[in-house]
């Protein structure tokens, strides 16, 4: 079973991706996403000029020895180009590998330890009646689960809200849905940390009022606060019993947690741009958070990913999967695949993709009361529609980010 053509496939229905495209000797196809958000070429350069030399006529069943190579040998380890790459690598191996055995790869990973998987949407609203409708809108919806993002009084353009508080529909082609914008430049937005403080508490507060105590909430600090005002606002939240808090402080100061943690019990989930089980291992050593925000695409697969749940399980520490848009369906099938085989999954985030990606991607997964499936389609059950993605062309595209009041660029 030896590689013999290794594609890299850019398209970008209703936004970018990178799909890696490896075929066998015995001509089965694996899909791999190889998508970074606003950096999507850098990796089809990795992938085009380093690796797919290095994969052909290379035996497709040594997933945990090709790994082992890409990452090692390399010389340089780490960092989301290189983890991206990899992990498209990874994902079309586990895709190969199923196929080959007829299997879905949650099966190969150990079978299914659940029915389904809980997933939760994004609701946001510029305020507290359009905050209700987009949570009431993913109820119809069939999320039992809602992460709630609101604006704050007096910032104009905040991220993750408004344009982006409803899901996309049936046949709707909704780029706006998307946290990347098509254009030569960022989108420039607004943020004052202490207006946000004073005004998210207040905004859970109604939440629960209207909602009732049972819906699971969540809310997503995107990194912005200092590790004392995250300490403030995870203490502020109590009261609202918050699934998680996501991403309080930046993710690169670990020690921060640890201020978090020592003044508050809300749950605290991170690592959405984590790369590797080494930026887990002292967070979940030291039991500084509750959620691993890792995503398949961006940690080098589904293999690293299963190794750092094994070693979060042995803390109670449970799996929270990065789902948004720019995890294509193949990366997001990985982790779906993940989810039902691990013991200590915990919840998937999970951001509806639009009516062209979905032509693009025949995906065999379901979601049904709440509840994601991988499907049972041999391997991740993810096909690519070659012809159909050449009708999109790569198209530049930015995250938005951050700058306050007086000028000075943010973390978003
Ligand atoms: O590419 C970045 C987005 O995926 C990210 O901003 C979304 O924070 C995010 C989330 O929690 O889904
Ligand atoms: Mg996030």
């Amino acid at each position: 079973m030896k590689i013999v053509t290794a594609d890299v496939v850019v398209t970008s229905p209703n936004r970018n991706f990178v799909t890696l495209r490896l075929v066998t000797d015995d001509g089965l196809v694996g899909l791999g996403d190889a998508t970074l958000n606003g950096r999507e070429l850098s990796v089809v350069a990795y992938l085009r000029e380093h690796v797919v030399p290095l994969l052909i006529g290379t035996d497709a069943a040594r997933i945990e020895d090709t790994w082992q190579f890409l990452y090692r040998s390399a010389y340089w380890r780490r960092g989301p180009v290189t983890m991206a790459a990899i992990a498209s690598v990874d994902m079309a191996l586990w895709d190969i590998k199923g196929k080959a055995a007829g299997m879905p790869v949650y099966q190969l990973l150990g079978g299914a330890s659940r029915k389904g998987l809980m997933a939760y949407g994004h609701a946001s609203g510029a305020d507290l009646p359009e905050l209700f409708d987009s949570i009431r809108h993913h109820q119809e919806l069939g999320y039992r689960s809602i992460r709630v993002q609101t604006g704050v009084p007096g910032l104009t353009k905040i991220y993750g809200i408004a344009s982006q508080s409803r899901p996309a529909e049936a046949g709707a082609e909704r780029y706006d849905h998307e946290p990347a914008q098509r254009g030569a430049l960022p989108a420039e937005e607004d943020w004052d940390t202490r207006s946000y403080l004073r005004h998210l508490p207040g905004v859970f507060e109604a939440v629960r009022h209207e909602f009732g105590p049972d819906l699971p909430l969540l809310h997503d600090g995107h990194h912005r606060m200092t590790p004392v005002q995250a300490a403030r606002l995870g203490k502020a939240l109590e009261p609202y019993d918050l699934f998680w808090l996501e991403d309080c402080t930046p993710a690169e100061n670990q020690e921060a947690l640890r201020v978090v943690r020592q003044h508050t019990t809300t749950p605290l989930a991170i690592g959405e741009v984590f790369n590797t089980v080494w930026d887990f291992q002292g967070l979940i050593r030291e039991q500084l958070i509750d959620y691993v925000r890792a995503a398949s695409t961006h940690f080098g697969g589904i293999s690293p990913l299963r190794k750092v749940m094994d070693y979060a399980a042995q803390y109670q520490i449970r799996s929270g999967f990065h789902g948004p848009t720019d995890i294509s369906p193949v990366g997001f099938a990985a982790q779906l695949h993940l989810g039902l085989a691990i013991h200590n999954f915990g919840i998937q985030e999970y951001m509806q993709h639009g009516e062209r990606t979905n032509r693009v991607f025949d995906q065999g997964m379901t979601f049904v009361d709440g509840h994601l499936h991988p499907g049972d389609r041999p391997g991740l059950g993810v096909e690519l529609d070659v012809d159909e993605a050449g009708k999109f062309p790569y198209e530049t595209a930015y995250l938005p980010y951050n700058r306050l009041a007086d000028g000075t660029v943010h973390d978003w």
